[in-house]
This record gives C-alpha cells, sequence and structure tokens, in this order.
C-alpha cells in the first residue's frame, strides 16, 4: 500500500514533502470544513430540518486528496453520495447541496458551468455514466478527465465491472476511485468480496490499480496525480482502492453500535486523517492553536451562511416535480403534468 504519511504525520522513509505547504493547508481547510458540515448537517438533520444525510468523517483525506488532483474547468465529478467536500471544491455551492438535502431539487440544481453529476443513491449507476462522460470527452477531442468515486460496496456491483470494461477497451480518461471505509452500512469488507486487494482486480480490465492508504492526504493526491495525468496524455484508465474507515454512522438513519467492534473504531480514530495532516503541518511549522481557530472560526462563519441561505430560497411548485428530469416530457409524463395543474 502506497503511504508517505506514518500515523504521528511523520514522512515515511526519509521522503521528500510531495507537495507545498500552501497547498497541504488548503487540503487541510477542505478536511475541517467537510467535518464541521458533518457536525451541523447531523444536527439540522436531528432537528427535522435536513433529509438523510451521509457524513464523510474519517474519509476527508481520500475525498479532498483526490479531489485536489482535478481541474475543475474541464475535469468532471461523478460522486457516490460520501463525497461532499470533491462537490464542493468542484464549484458546487453548499447551500445547494443543503437545499437538494432539504427536498428542494430546483434552487439545489447543479448550475450549468460546475461539470458534476448528482449523487447517486442507485450503488454503481453513476459508473458507466462516468465512462461514457470520458468517452465523450476523448471522442470530442477534449482533455477534461472524469474523476468517479464509489464505495467498495457498489464495487460488488456489475455496473462496477462493465464500466471498466469498457474503460479499458476504449481507453476513457476516467479514474475509479474507490473509497474502500470497511462497511456497506452492516456489511464488513471481508464479505464483500474474495479478492484480497480489490485494486488487483485492475489488470482484468487493462488498467492499473493501485492500493492507497487513503487516510493520508499527500500518498492521497499523489496516486490521483498520476492517474489523472495518464488519463489526460491519452492512456486511459486507472483504479484507485483507498484504505480509510467510515467512522461515523453509514447516514443519519443507521446505528453502527449494533453491529460494529468498539475496538475496531478506536484502532480507526488513532489514524485520523485529520490529526496526521494538522501533525505533519505542526513539524513544518505550519499549524499551531491560533491557525485552528481562526480557520474553525471562519469555517463556521461560512457553513451559517449557507444554511441561512437556504433556508431562504423560494419553495417549488408542484409542476416543477417534471423539470431536469428529460428534455421533452414522454406522452405520460405530459398528461399527469396537465392533471396535476388542473389542465383537463
Ligand atoms: C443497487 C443498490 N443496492 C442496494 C442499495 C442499498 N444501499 C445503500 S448504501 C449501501 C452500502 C454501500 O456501501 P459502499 O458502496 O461501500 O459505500 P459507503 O456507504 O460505504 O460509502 C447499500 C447496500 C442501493 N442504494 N443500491
Ligand atoms: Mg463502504
Amino acid at each position: 500500500m502506497f503511504q508517505l504519511l506514518d500515523p504521528a504525520g511523520r514522512l515515511r522513509n526519509g521522503a521528500k514533502p510531495p507537495l507545498d505547504d500552501e497547498f497541504v493547508l488548503e487540503g487541510l481547510r477542505w478536511m475541517l470544513l467537510s467535518r464541521a458540515i458533518d457536525a451541523r448537517a447531523t444536527a439540522l438533520q436531528r432537528q427535522g430540518r435536513l433529509g438523510v444525510f451521509s457524513p464523510v468523517l474519517g474519509q476527508e483525506a481520500a475525498v479532498v486528496g483526490s479531489a485536489l488532483a482535478l481541474d475543475p474547468s474541464r475535469d468532471w465529478l461523478v460522486p457516490q453520495y460520501r463525497e461532499l467536500p470533491a462537490m464542493l471544491m468542484h464549484g458546487y455551492p453548499l447551500h445547494k447541496h443543503l437545499l437538494n438535502l432539504m427536498g428542494n431539487p430546483v434552487e439545489g440544481r447543479i448550475p450549468d458551468d460546475v461539470l458534476m453529476l448528482p449523487t447517486q443513491v442507485a450503488l454503481a449507476a453513476q459508473l458507466p455514466h462516468a465512462v461514457g462522460i470520458a468517452w465523450g470527452l476523448k471522442l470530442q477531442g477534449k482533455d477534461g478527465v472524469v474523476m468517479t468515486y464509489f464505495g467498495e460496496g457498489a464495487s460488488s456491483e456489475g455496473d462496477f465491472h462493465e464500466a471498466c470494461n469498457l474503460a479499458g477497451v476504449v481507453k476513457a480518461p476516467v479514474v475509479f476511485f474507490l473509497q474502500n471505509n470497511n462497511w456497506a452500512i452492516s456489511t464488513p469488507r471481508q464479505l464483500q468480496s474474495g479478492a484480497a486487494s480489490l485494486a488487483d482486480r485492475a489488470a482484468g480490465y487493462g488498467m492499473p490499480g493501485v492500493q492507497v492508504d487513503g487516510n493520508d492526504l499527500l500518498a492521497v493526491n499523489q496516486v490521483s496525480r498520476e492517474a489523472v495525468a495518464r488519463a489526460r496524455a491519452g492512456e486511459g484508465p486507472s483504479l484507485i482502492e483507498a484504505i480509510t474507515y467510515r467512522m461515523s454512522f453509514h447516514n443519519t438513519t443507521d446505528n453502527p453500535s449494533k453491529y460494529q467492534d468498539p475496538a475496531e473504531l478506536e484502532a480507526a480514530r488513532a489514524r485520523d486523517p485529520i490529526a496526521r495532516v494538522q501533525a505533519y503541518l505542526k513539524g513544518r511549522g505550519m499549524w499551531d492553536e491560533k491557525r485552528e481557530q481562526e480557520f474553525e472560526q471562519a469555517i463556521s462563519e461560512e457553513i451559517d451562511a449557507a444554511v441561512a441561505k437556504a433556508q431562504k430560497a423560494p419553495v417549488p411548485n408542484r409542476s416543477q416535480i417534471f423539470d431536469n428530469v428529460f428534455a421533452e416530457l414522454t406522452p405520460r409524463q405530459a398528461a399527469q403534468r396537465r392533471e396535476l395543474l388542473g389542465e383537463g
């Protein structure tokens, strides 16, 4: 497994810093924002002001380290549902995400200039779309790359295998970013696949596969940049398996204490990706308590502003449930719309 930082935030094997400190600091800011959103969104859900929410807690290095390898002006992001910081980094405003979670898809719509698909709950269904977009970019002679995310649970779906196969054949510029967080709701990794390494599956599709310490921001960013560069150079797809751990519930409907060994969670906490980057930056004279307070204050204000904006947004009218699905309604949908609006 590729690693650059040990759990104490020290560079392994005398490695040279692969990224400049400002860049790592920027990564840490996104990670802290993500964790603060997890806490706020969970509280809002408990108050009945937000629908179901899936926290990123524990997986911040995997999501942020990979997304930092993208260029939002030409690369596409195709998420599952546990990649909120990557979506924000790609230009999707936080208040719009909150609006989706409040059941307002009209105001939560992805702006046209944000190169991103909506979150996907039907497991692995996003992966053939990701390959389609990547292949399309290639056919149009564009140099964009697609980064698509999914869990180890989703990687047991047929869509994953079909998407990898097609991507390998047409050399689609796509990076398959598998977040192996050890859980698919209550199903543990060892019941998910007999394969010792999920990254090894890549060989069967003619693409490189790499296993990376998903709680190591620097290592994740390095392998992601390599995969993006490869795709951009026309060399085709890659599979990255980020080994991480879901340190919270699956989503706000779940109670992991029913199925998770507390010792396992404790062990995961010792590898907390945020503490690791903070220790690394501290060692480089870039992080202290004062800075942490400043970051936390700014993040809290950013979230307050997004929540306030989401709460002020207009509520959609009933007929808008037919919008933004098809360019033209099918005859049956058109009839349903007329009926709903009392148009006969
Ligand atoms: C096709 C399909 N089957 C089952 C489900 C129910 N389901 C929702 S999330 C989930 C677990 C997914 O695990 P994983 O892909 O590892 O992602 P994680 O939640 O761990 O990020 C399941 C089984 C679903 N949404 N879609
Ligand atoms: Mg999982």
